[in-house]
């Protein structure tokens, strides 16, 4: 079915990450080494802990998948843990003292345990295996339809100059894809890269953490991917909702986000033209020369690159502990220190990635149908040609 849904299971220190994805058509040629790359920059990043020293995620096919192509199927995906022993009391000790900012306190509240273990095991980032595993197959399909999806990291912490200034467009895109795989904190841009690199290393010092900005652009959309008739299918919504729900992300912006609120109307919209030479592209002539919108209007592509910004907060858990209470005397202590990063925003940057990508995905599958990649190629075209005759109808 043309429906496309994802869901994970697993634990951070249980046997595996299991994720299952349905509604990929058949046909899908999966790219082991693109896949498993994307796993692999997920574990990586200035400030990681020590936990991605044991682990070498790589996707293990349980279902859907025959000769490295999809079935049709519902593809089912283990990523093992070496550092399995959730079962093992004294290597996984209960955790009484709540980190603020993380799941800990409300998980206790809400599942009625003194003990955060169950809660943090779940809760953890560790999860986003899965969904990059997911996500990355999700992008085979969509380059087999010329869409392609870049994230990377913008900047963060309290430096200023650990801020990238620079524009992403159709042309640079792959120029900057370069600069953010030679930098180790995936940030395009050298000087800021330094300036973040050192934030992380002062913050590790002062055993504290740092956050910061994602953003994903996704290039070739065409047009009428999601819809405005229901606020569900609004794709900007869909988006935010799949971005948000990474661990530890507090806000999502859409193209210009927070700023529109500061600007009049005639500094905001994007001022539409029309050039027939350019009619072969995904905007199919309706030109714009600014993006504002990050290629989102009514909830709908608009055939403009889409962009997604995403913000973490610094992980909750720091090495000097933050004034917290003991569940079972209720006295103050401070919050109790479990392995951890001291900044996992590259790691976010691959995770934002690849959720962007099964949400434009499930637009695609949602807008396109078919069982096979050579009936949603077929329908895309066809989409395409009547959109591009769209003056001579009616
Ligand atoms: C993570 C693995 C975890 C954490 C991190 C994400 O490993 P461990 O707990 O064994 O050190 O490093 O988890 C969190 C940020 C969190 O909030 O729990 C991973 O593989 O991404």
């Amino acid at each position: 079915m043309a429906e496309l849904t994802y869901r994970t299971a697993g634990e951070s220190h249980g046997p595996g990450v299991v994720s299952m994805i349905e509604g990929l058509p058949r046909g899908v040629e999966i790219d082991d080494d693109f896949v498993n790359g994307e796993l692999r920059r997920r574990q990586g990043g200035y400030g990681r802990g020590g936990r991605q020293r044991i682990e070498t995620d790589a996707a293990d096919y349980m279902g859907g998948v025959r000769l490295g192509r999809t079935t049709g199927a519902p593809v089912a995906i283990l990523v093992p843990n070496k550092d399995s022993r959730l079962d093992d009391l004294e290597r996984t000790p209960p955790v009484e003292r709540p980190r603020p900012g993380h799941a800990d306190l409300a998980g206790s509240l809400k599942w009625l345990v003194p003990d955060c273990r169950e809660t943090l095991e779940r809760a953890s980032a560790r999860e986003t295996a899965g969904r990059t595993a997911m996500g990355a197959l999700a992008r085979c399909m969509l380059r087999m339809l010329d869409i392609d999806v870049f994230g990377f990291v913008r900047g963060g912490g309290p430096d200023p100059a650990a801020m990238g200034d620079f524009e992403v467009t159709e042309d640079n895109w792959r120029a900057l894809r370069e600069l953010r795989d030679a930098s180790e904190v995936y940030l395009p841009d050298a000087a800021a890269s330094e300036a973040m690199i050192a934030s992380i290393r002062q913050a590790k010092i002062d055993k504290d953490t740092v956050g910061g900005f994602v953003e994903v652009h996704v290039f070739g959309c065409p047009p009428g991917l999601g819809s405005c008739v229901q606020w569900s299918d609004r794709l900007d919504a869909r988006l935010a909702y799949a971005v948000m729900g990474i661990q530890a992300f507090k806000a999502v912006e859409i193209g210009l986000g927070v700023e529109c609120g500061r600007r009049n109307g005639s500094d905001v919209h994007d001022p539409i033209g029309f050039d027939a030479d350019r009619s072969g592209e995904r905007h199919l002539g309706f030109v714009r020369d600014r993006n504002n919108a990050g290629g989102l209007e009514g909830g709908m592509t608009d055939g403009m690159p889409v962009v997604v910004r995403g913000t973490m907060k610094p992980i909750a858990t720091l090495l000097r502990g933050l004034p917290s209470v003991n569940l079972v005397t209720r006295t103050p202590e401070d919050s109790q220190y479990e392995r951890s990063d001291v900044s996992a925003i590259a790691a976010a940057s691959v995770v934002a990635e690849n959720v962007v990508a099964l949400e434009i995905a499930r637009a695609v599958r949602a807008k396109f149908g078919g069982d096979s990649m050579d009936e949603v190629s077929a329908q895309l075209a066809s989409y395409l040609e009547l959109a591009r005759a769209l003056p001579e109808r009616d």
